[in-house]
């Protein structure tokens, strides 16, 4: 049996004031801050780019989290993220740090959700996903018929024995976001690679759970995802 999301993460966040030029990534910088990245992408839709910027600058795990959108030629956009933390880890969150992991269109609405990353060392990416809605910006959170919605995470992780990504599969009635998960192989049979699909479309504010699929293959690449229908976000 695959446990491919078993480990939990914590997604922290703040953003400073200002907006440089776009770049990969900031150093983190003296005077206590140590979390700070951008990322390029068309948040609204109106096809100039914008910038988002997240960070934390460290003053103990209390410390009050927050997300910026710069928008091409409007106003910045600012979300708290206190209520957001507090089903995750803050405390684990004090050690690890977060990146601005990528700005993609989730939904082919036009306009790039922004994706958050914990920034776990050894074992991957937990990302969160915010997206403007309204004139505001908010964290996607996952609704699957229960009647409390969680915080939706999207994994990347790898390790010898497995590993967990992403894929977006487009389809006539929408785009679908498929979370994936392999195990490279067990003891009775090395080459036996079991994976689960999760497949999930993104309306409105939420991801909405569609179906799970759980199958196995063989490969003759020992250690190694094998490829999944779909492309990278
Ligand atoms: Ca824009
Ligand atoms: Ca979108």
């Amino acid at each position: 049996m695959l446990r491919l999301f078993a480990f939990a993460a914590v997604v922290t966040l703040f953003a400073s004031g200002h907006v440089s030029p776009p770049a990969a990534r900031d150093r983190p910088a003296s005077g206590g801050l140590f979390c700070s990245s951008r990322v390029r992408g068309d948040f609204d839709g109106d096809r100039r780019p914008d910038i988002a910027r997240v960070g934390s600058v460290r003053r103990g795990c209390g410390t009050r989290w927050t997300v910026v959108i710069r928008l091409g030629a409007g106003p910045s956009l600012v979300h708290s993220l206190d209520r957001e933390v507090l089903p995750l880890e803050q405390t684990r969150m004090c050690s690890v740090g977060c990146t601005a992991f990528g700005a993609h269109d989730l939904d082919r609405d036009g306009r790039d959700e922004l994706e958050v990353a914990d920034a776990t060392p050894a074992t991957g990416d937990a990302v969160v996903v915010y997206r403007l809605f309204r004139g505001s910006l908010h964290p996607l959170r996952r609704r699957s018929g229960m009647r409390r919605q969680k915080l939706m995470l999207l994994m990347y992780t790898g390790s010898v024995t497995s590993g967990s990504w992403v894929v977006c599969r487009d389809r006539p009635e929408g785009r679908r976001v498929i979370q994936v998960g392999e195990g490279y192989g067990t003891r009775s049979d090395p080459r036996l690679v079991e994976v689960l699909e999760t497949a999930y479309v993104v309306k409105g504010e939420t991801f909405r759970y569609l179906s799970t699929r759980t199958y196995s293959r063989r490969s003759s690449r020992v250690g190694s995802p094998l490829p999944v229908p779909g492309r990278r976000c």
